[in-house]
């Protein structure tokens, strides 16, 4: 059972501002506080971060005088809607846990947990307590990714067959966000996540994966190449690669170029946001446009401008019910793919994702 709607207040004050409150004052939350700002109808009340001096850099910058060191003071101190948790992953299930057992819907940055066995306990927790739980799953929410999703839908190429999702870049991500450097897993754990999240968007749930991964930059722990071959419950067959290693005469960061062949036409998201549809009548070319918002910038504004949509897509489901495109429960479906293809890539077999989700009890 996956519905989990929101309280019967929430849902009947729709002229009522809902409050919320930011556990995480990183490299990333800036985005979710400006997109706050920009969504209707919901207020940031508070902020918490464990290390006083974000608090505090943060506190000033966007006017937020309610702060915390403890999320657990916070949550008894403030009446709030819901938390936006956007701590980095090891912290994601006490604080999903505390906001859960608190009563409070929850939406918690990726990656949800870094084990299977943490994401089931943090949905069974929130469904338990009957709380909503989104996980701020952005990528699929950018303009350019929406876009191809409604021309596949209305048929545009006819039914699809084959696909390609791909991210290769050579953007220099550590210094923003040195832990990236540190762990024994990268690219399919941070970003692959992502890109194959738009695979099971677009194409649908997977039912094999096979991969193969590589380290090419000796100064990181993790590996930074992964290609990835997926062959969905539909019949379509995908290849989702991504590499923090690939030196381009432009460089892409952080735009996923996509290929889809269907039988009635062709689709490419080509560089720079322009998507090329080719069928018997002819080609077209557009260039998804971006929402005008004053707080993003170069590279950023594809992902900045999903983290609003996403964040809007949350302050509609509080007030209708509706369940979040990337609930908790939907996104075990995207990390069971992160977990099958580290296994695919270890043991050089094809995993199959209905036998890995039967072990893990999901
Ligand atoms: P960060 O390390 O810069 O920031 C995390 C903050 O959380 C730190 O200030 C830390 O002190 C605080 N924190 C940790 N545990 C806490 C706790 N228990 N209570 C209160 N505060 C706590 O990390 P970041 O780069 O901002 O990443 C945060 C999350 O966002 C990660 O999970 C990352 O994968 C994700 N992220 C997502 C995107 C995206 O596009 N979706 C982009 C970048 C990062
Ligand atoms: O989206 C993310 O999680 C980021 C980045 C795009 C830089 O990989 O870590």
């Amino acid at each position: 059972m996956d519905p989990k709607t929101p309280s019967t207040d929430m849902m009947n004050s729709a002229n009522e501002m809902l409050r919320g409150a930011l556990i995480g004052c990183g490299f990333f939350a800036k985005n979710h506080l400006h997109a706050w700002s920009d969504v209707a109808g919901v207020g940031i009340v508070a902020i918490c971060d464990s290390d006083s001096e974000r608090l505090k850099a943060t506190a000033n910058e966007f006017g937020i005088d309610r702060t915390y060191t403890d999320a657990a003071e916070m949550i008894d101190s403030e009446r709030l809607d819901f938390v936006d948790i956007a701590t980095t992953v090891r912290s994601h299930r006490p604080l999903v846990e505390l906001a859960a057992h608190a009563g409070i819907a929850v939406i918690c940055q990726k990656p949800f947990a870094s084990t299977l066995q943490d994401a089931k306990a943090m949905v069974h927790a929130c469904d338990k307590a009957d709380v909503p739980l989104m996980v701020h799953e952005n990528f699929r929410w950018q303009p350019a990714i929406q876009a191809v999703g409604r021309a596949l839908a209305s048929h545009a190429i006819g039914t699809p067959y084959w696909g390609r999702v791909s991210f290769r870049s050579a953007f220099d991500v550590f210094s923003g966000q040195p832990y990236l450097a540190e762990g024994a897993r990268f690219i399919i754990e941070d970003l692959g996540i992502h890109i194959l999240d738009i695979a099971r968007f677009l194409f649908g749930n997977v039912d094999q994966i096979t991969a193969s991964t590589t380290r090419v930059n000796p100064s990181i722990k993790g590996e930074d190449v992964a290609t990835m071959l997926l062959r969905h419950e539909s019949g379509m067959t995908s290849i989702v690669d991504c590499s923090y290693a690939t030196h381009l005469p432009q460089e892409l960061f952080p735009q996923t170029l996509l290929e889809v062949d269907g039988t009635a036409g062709s689709l490419r998201l080509l560089s720079d946001y322009r998507l090329q549809i080719h069928t018997r009548d002819g080609t077209s070319v557009e260039t998804v446009s971006m929402p005008a918002l004053s707080w993003t910038s170069r590279p950023w504004q594809a992902i900045q401008s999903s983290v609003y949509a996403i964040q809007a897509h949350w302050i509609d489901c509080l007030r209708t019910g509706q369940k979040p495109a990337t609930s908790g429960h939907d996104n075990l479906q995207t990390l069971a793919l992160v977990e099958a293809a580290y296994d695919s890539a270890q043991t050089r077999r094809a995993v199959e994702i209905a036998s890995l989700l039967k072990a893990k009890q999901i």
